[in-house]
């Protein structure tokens, strides 16, 4: 393995962007932050400032093309990764792409294809579920056999509160595709329909958003996937799987906190958001990156994953509006590059 660290470009500095920053600067090792961008100079300013080499840029593509960069970590929004993706492409830099990796699957075939045309994968998708210690644990149990095969998934994916660009279409494309991709890494099957059932929304969603919902999903081996989705639920951040299988159930995400005993109640905390819950789980995906970027090879969740899950998003959108069963077309097969 290589010595020098791995210069990273950090394409936008936002909430998750400037978590992976400090992250790379300071809990995992191997890497440095060469160079930032985001659309706000001010911000990308402010992020790279303390970081000693570090150049800031409101344009992706002079992030990546400044001194020391040899690698891509994409935070900006959904819509902007497409072009960031076939930018580092171009430049053949390997890349850690946030989720989604686009919002459309149109957007995702595009990326595909650049990267197939490539003839070798060069990017990871941050499904960081994949790397969360409880989600390794219930795979490895179901890959297991011990308790037959896989019945149902019952997961609940709630936020305390949306951000105010929180449309109902994001609820699918930018909640509950980690349920998607989390469903069939867990199962190694794909999805092959999608419900959608809208209660009356809470009292307390901001006005207009469909919130919360019920995603039901179908799969290949004859699963079913149940996702209950609320991003204004009010008390914190709760993510929770329970597998039913054949000859047992296996559940997590229920808090393993420490519990206070005082004043004759008992209780824990409930973690604000997914940059607390899933903390560990970040810092272990970006190790891997580094990692396996270092060792000149790409691991983990891929564009074949980043597509299939916004083709499954795209139906659950439709069923979201429809209000009706819409199967899944993949439309290819699994090219050789991602068996
Ligand atoms: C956000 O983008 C995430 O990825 C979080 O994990 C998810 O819980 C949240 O609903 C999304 O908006």
């Amino acid at each position: 393995m290589a010595s020098a660290p791995l210069g990273v470009a950090v394409i936008g500095t936002g909430r998750m962007g400037a978590d992976h920053v400090r992250r790379l600067s300071t809990v995992i090792g191997g890497a440095r932050v060469a160079a930032v961008a985001d659309l706000d100079a001010e911000r990308a300013k402010a992020v790279a400032g303390p970081l000693e080499g570090c150049t800031a840029h409101t344009d992706p593509a002079a992030a990546m093309a400044a001194p020391g960069v040899a690698a891509v970590l994409i935070a900006s929004s959904g819509p902007a990764h497409e072009p960031a993706l076939l930018e580092a492409f171009r430049r053949g830099l390997p890349v850690l792409c946030e989720k989604p990796l686009t919002p459309d699957p149109g957007g995702a075939l595009r990326v595909l294809e650049a990267e197939a045309r490539l003839g070798r994968r060069l990017t990871q998708v941050g499904f960081m579920r994949r790397y969360d210690t409880e989600y390794v644990r219930l795979k490895a149990l179901l890959d297991g056999g011990s308790l037959g095969r896989a019945l149902f998934l019952h997961c609940r994916h709630r936020n305390a509160s949306s951000p105010s660009f929180f449309t109902t279409e994001m609820l699918i494309r930018d909640s509950v595709a980690h349920e998607v991709d989390a469903a069939r890494w867990l199962l190694g099957q794909e999805v092959t329909a999608v419900q959608v059932l809208r209660p009356r929304p809470s009292s307390y969603a901001p006005e207009g958003l469909g919130d919360p919902q019920l995603v039901l999903c179908e799969t290949s081996g004859g699963a079913v996937v149940d996702v209950e989705i609320f991003v204004n639920c009010g008390f914190g951040y709760e993510v929770r799987c329970e597998a039913v299988c054949e000859r047992g159930s296996v559940s997590t995400g229920a808090g393993a906190g420490p519990v206070v005993r005082r004043e004759g109640r008992w209780g824990g905390e409930v973690p604000q958001d997914y940059t607390e819950r899933f903390a560990d789980a970040y810092d272990r995906e970006v190790q891997a990156w580094v990692d396996a970027t270092r060792a000149g090879r790409v691991t983990g969740p891929s564009t074949w994953d980043g597509y299939a899950a916004a083709v499954v998003c795209e139906a659950g959108v439709t069923a979201q509006r429809t209000g009706g069963r819409v199967p899944v077309e993949l439309g290819l097969e699994r090219p050789g590059l991602y068996a």
